[in-house]
């Protein structure tokens, strides 16, 4: 990106619509300029664009931008334009279609944002895609770690900072027991605790297994599971532990 230009006025969101326009006409794309326009505005001048170029040339910029750009460089600037949300449901997307598959990226997302951020998304995704996220994930994803995202998606949890020490001691013991205790792993049971319990209550846990066994919860995941299951395990124990750097977005 070290060869993008800064323009060097100041420019309005109708000018920056007229230069897309024409970067747009013809044979092929102006991708340059393109690039340099929507690179260097934020998501508030980029909707303002969106909408200037609506009312002035009665067409969707994102419909037009994705059938003039092509593979990567379409995604990116396809998620330049759009917010946090969309972009969520974007990435879920294309990571539970078969042919751009990447269930690690959907399942980073989904374990990582909160209850009503999944809500979000998930409306979203239902509308904009014609499917419910149920539905895909069903389709792509498999075994535990499909159970444990089909979970996560749809059960509520609070997200307030208040947690209950005796459930998070009857929650260590439940997961001692279902994982270094047994030979094998009660999978089950760590999908139930990690779907059902706040990120505080979690948290709770976390220090409580810690308390009463002597181990990390961290390292009892990654001695009993594997996988985009353990990945997910994973990624809900990380933002137990630092929710404020999960609630950053891209
Ligand atoms: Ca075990």
């Amino acid at each position: 990106m070290s060869t993008l230009s800064v323009p060097p006025v100041p420019t309005s969101p109708r000018d920056d619509a007229i230069a897309l326009y024409r970067a747009f006409k013809g044979f092929g794309c102006d991708t340059a300029a393109v690039v340099n326009i929507l690179a260097h505005r934020d998501a508030t001048q980029r909707a303002l664009i969106q909408q200037e170029y609506r009312v002035m040339y009665s067409d969707d910029i994102l419909k037009r931008l994705s059938s003039e750009l092509h593979g990567k460089l379409e995604t990116s600037v396809l998620l330049w334009m759009h917010d946090p949300v969309a972009r969520d449901a974007i990435v879920v997307k294309q990571g539970l279609s078969s042919e751009t598959k990447n269930l690690q990226a959907a399942t980073e997302v989904i374990c990582s944002r909160t209850p009503s951020q999944i809500q979000c998304f998930k409306q979203l995704y239902h509308s904009r895609f014609g499917v419910p996220l149920e539905h895909d994930i069903e389709m792509q994803a498999s075994g535990d770690h499909k159970k444990l995202l089909l979970a996560y998606v749809s059960t509520p949890r609070y997200e307030g900072l208040e947690f209950d020490r005796e459930i998070a001691a009857k929650d260590s013991k439940a997961l001692f027991k279902a994982g270094e205790k047994k030979l094998g792993t009660d999978e089950k049971t760590f999908i139930h605790i990690f779907s059902e319990r706040s990120r505080a209550q979690l948290a709770a846990i976390i220090s409580a297994y810690h308390d009463m066994y002597g181990n990390s919860l961290k390292k009892v995941v990654k001695g009993e599971t594997s996988g985009l299951f353990e990945y997910a395990l994973l990624t809900i124990l990380s933002c137990s532990e630092n929710p404020a750097r999960c609630c950053i977005r891209l």
